[in-house]
């Protein structure tokens, strides 16, 4: 039996159970019963991660807290850990193989992980990994699925292959449409289907996409895909295929339940830029870009002759951060933060904001940022179904007192 709510004793001597069966590599084994009942919030040191952010045990879904999310670069340990099915796989890296084939190619591969490494170009991208339901915990009113809040995301630097390479080197046909990617965790019998998605051909091909094997210099971390995970830098992370083992070029467009039931919003609704027509359907459109964002991870309210200071970070799906923007007069006046360092387009980039130092009373700054093809942040979040794409701006409370 489990306990109703988060922090109860008998919680606490769970977790150190779950501590000890890590410690002892037991990792599976810690992984019993189910999601039902546990209450979202408490922090648990899942193996090799430092405390995040519980939704569910199983599947594991853990958010990154706030003061994980101040720097450019997320912290492998404070990575945020997103799985829909319960059983995460154990890959023994020297057995591995990636099966490329279908229809869609002349010559299937099946390719090693020494040999993704030395026979293929390494390269390397900065991207934001974000959950597409990132912040759906934050709709009014309130939208079904996990209620994650704002850490439901992350930036690394992503190091791996090409999959256009790969791609060419299987003979990808011209009449491939789209490309499929499947995974070593499949659903428990009798459970949701299994966790397969596609891209359409130019994003497949898109130099940025990249087959990983290492986040921020390290082999992938286990929660996070290991040893090989899809990168598919400026568009959501479900497209982001963690333990990936097999890739099949398609002909005809996939018809599976992650593409054509899940994952989809009013297409009109959102000012979408790179789209994947071959899964558009009547008003319903997959969710593909990182909607332009930005996360305040810092504030202080100033007082006295101290000015009110405000840091954070902003990012978008790699058409160029324009300007971070902040008011502090319920909007009518609009001034402009200061970025930091730019670590590439795909990437968060982190700014900070000095203000006027405030009367005695309660603030709000309000917060937005723009790219540079004209996108903002909405004052509201648009409603949908699902609760994907929450991108509105941030109000937060500045006490100033007496
Ligand atoms: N194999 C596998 N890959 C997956 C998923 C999954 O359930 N299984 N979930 C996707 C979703 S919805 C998200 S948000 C990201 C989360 O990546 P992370 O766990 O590395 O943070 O993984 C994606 N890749
Ligand atoms: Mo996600």
């Amino acid at each position: 039996m489990r306990p109703d709510n988060g922090q109860t004793s008998a919680d606490l001597g769970r977790r150190r159970v779950l501590a000890a069966l890590a410690a002892a590599g037991a990792w599976c084994a810690g992984l019993g019963g189910s999601a039902t009942g546990w209450a979202r919030g408490a922090l648990e040191r899942l193996p090799g991660k430092w405390p995040l952010i519980r939704l569910t045990h199983r599947p594991p879904n853990y958010e990154t807290p706030l003061e994980h999310l101040r720097s450019a670069i997320t912290p492998n340990e404070a990575f945020f850990v997103r799985y829909h099915h319960a059983v995460i796989p154990e890959v023994d890296a020297a057995a591995f193989r990636l099966e490329v084939g279908g229809a869609g190619v002349t010559t299937p591969l099946s390719l090693g992980l020494e040999q993704l490494r030395s026979e293929f170009k390494t390269v390397a991208v900065t991207a934001v990994c974000q959950c597409s339901g990132n912040r759906r915990g934050l709709f009014r009113p309130r939208v079904a699925g996990l209620q994650w809040e704002r850490g439901a995301m992350g930036c690394a630097e992503w190091r791996g292959v090409r999959l256009a390479e790969v791609l060419e080197r299987a003979g990808l046909k011209a009449s491939a449409v789209e490309v499929l990617f499947d995974a070593a965790d499949a659903p428990p019998l009798e459970g949701t289907p299994d966790f397969i998605k596609s891209l359409p051909r130019a994003k497949a091909l898109h130099p940025d996409t990249l087959l990983a094997f290492e986040m921020n210099g390290q082999p992938l971390p286990r929660l996070n895909g290991f040893p090989l995970r899809l990168v598919v830098p400026g568009w959501t992370a479900t497209y982001w295929i963690k333990h990936l083992t097999r890739i099949e070029a398609l002909e005809t467009p996939d018809k599976g339940f992650w593409m054509a039931s899940a994952y989809r919003m009013p297409r009109a609704a959102f000012p979408l830029v790179e789209r994947f027509p071959t899964q558009e359907s009547g008003e319903r459109a997959p969710v593909t870009e990182i909607a332009v964002n930005s996360l305040v991870t810092e504030s202080a309210s100033g007082g006295g002759r101290a000015p009110c200071t405000l840091r954070g970070i902003a990012w978008d799906a790699g058409h160029g951060l324009d300007r971070v923007e902040v008011s502090l007069d319920g909007g009518r006046r609009w001034d402009a933060a200061q970025f930091g360092p730019d670590l590439g387009r795909y990437a968060f980039r982190t700014w900070a904001f000095t203000g006027p130092s405030l009367p005695p009373g309660r603030h709000e700054a309000w917060v937005r940022a723009a790219n540079r093809i004209g996108q903002v942040q909405v004052p509201e979040a648009i409603p949908n179904p699902s609760g994907y794409q929450h991108n509105a701006w941030q109000r937060v409370v500045l006490e100033v007192s007496a």
